[in-house]
């Protein structure tokens, strides 16, 4: 758990923002105000976590390759935000993030506290279903909110949620990841990330939600299971690229805190708004199965809470809460 930048985490920033090139050993103890003999030692503690530094003699240090993890370390060096992020919890391995999340949110974590971890064994998506978490390949997160405004709100979250993972995407690899109502993200309408939200309340309060995302980052396609292959893709697929995933949680928990700042001052309809250039539900001929009726229509739009509003053949309109939808 870490909480603040620590002058490793500002080291790796420097090395990280130097483009490739050398930067000397003067100008880091400058910066961050160290002894060259300390800065020598935190390149030593580097290395032993699985940097590879190149060090040469009047020129200075260069980072040759960065070990794809998702440790407080890595993600601390490409933190910009003030909350989000700012406490973490890192495991290798757990059954789910949501777990330990709730634990330390019933233990007074501050807003803005993530876990993550490497690998998820029941990682979970809505109803029960399994979300499939495979070792190293995403990013599987929980963030705890906590949130003034009364539990009725909390849906806004997921849409809140969606817009910060969409524009974390596209700023980071410039795919466009779509939405799609209520809680998936889509390339090529493949399934690329889904979110789930989980509150503590009381019925007129809340004492913190959880949200849990999961992204599929650097995965081949024979890493999903075979159920999932067709339906489900990963930034890397996409790309045709491998990407740093502590690169793209450090984007997503920036316009994460943006938006939610946002909508703390300025209420939800900035992050409609920003959701409705984003999606790909509205405008088309659906089909909504909710866990009580199957409803076709068409996707009109979402209500200045978040609810889907549906025009059924005869005209009748419709308020989705939740909801599996199919085109
Ligand atoms: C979701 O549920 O998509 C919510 C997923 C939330 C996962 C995060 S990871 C961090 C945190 N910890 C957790 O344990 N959960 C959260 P839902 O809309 O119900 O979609 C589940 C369905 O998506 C499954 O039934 C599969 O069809 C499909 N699916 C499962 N794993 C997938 C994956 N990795 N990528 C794409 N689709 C997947």
């Amino acid at each position: 758990m870490e909480g603040g930048k620590t002058v490793r985490d500002k080291l790796l920033a420097l090395l990280n923002g130097s483009d490739g090139s050398f930067i000397s050993g003067q100008e880091i103890s400058d910066k961050l105000g160290i002894s060259r003999t300390a800065v020598w030692k935190h390149i030593e503690e580097l290395r032993k976590k699985g940097y590879k530094i190149n060090a040469v003699t009047k020129k200075g240090y260069k980072i040759e390759y960065t070990p794809n993890s998702i440790t407080a370390d890595e993600i601390n060096a490409h933190l910009e935000t003030k909350a989000f992020g700012r406490v973490i919890h890192s495991f290798d391995q757990v059954a789910s993030t949501q777990i330990p999340a709730h634990e330390a949110a019933r233990e007074a974590a501050p807003e803005g506290t993530i876990v993550v971890a490497e690998e998820q064994l029941k990682g979970k998506g809505r109803l029960g279903r399994p979300f499939h978490s495979s070792k190293g390949t995403g990013l599987w997160c929980s963030l705890i909110l906590r949130p003034s405004f009364p539990p009725q709100q909390a849906p806004q979250l997921t849409l809140l949620t969606a817009v910060a993972i969409a524009e974390g995407v596209r700023k980071v690899t410039g795919l466009p990841a779509d939405i799609k109502w209520p809680n998936d993200l889509l390339i090529s309408g493949k399934k690329i990330a889904g979110i789930l939200i989980e509150m503590q309340s009381d019925p007129d309060e809340i004492h913190a939600v959880i949200v849990g995302f999961g992204l599929n980052i650097n995965h081949k396609k024979e890493d999903f299971p075979e159920e999932i292959q067709d339906r489900a893709t990963s930034l890397a697929l996409e790309g045709n690229q491998p990407y740093n995933r502590a690169v793209l949680l450090a984007e997503i928990l920036k316009e994460y805190e943006y938006w939610y700042f946002k909508m703390l001052d300025e209420g939800f309809d900035p992050v409609r708004e920003k959701w409705e250039s984003l999606a790909v539900t509205i405008g088309k001929q659906i089909t909504a199965v909710t866990s009580k009726k199957t409803l076709q229509g068409l996707a009109k739009g979402i209500t200045k809470d978040g609810v889907l509003i549906l025009e059924t053949a005869d005209g009748k309109i419709d308020y989705i809460y939740s909801a599996d939808i199919h085109e």
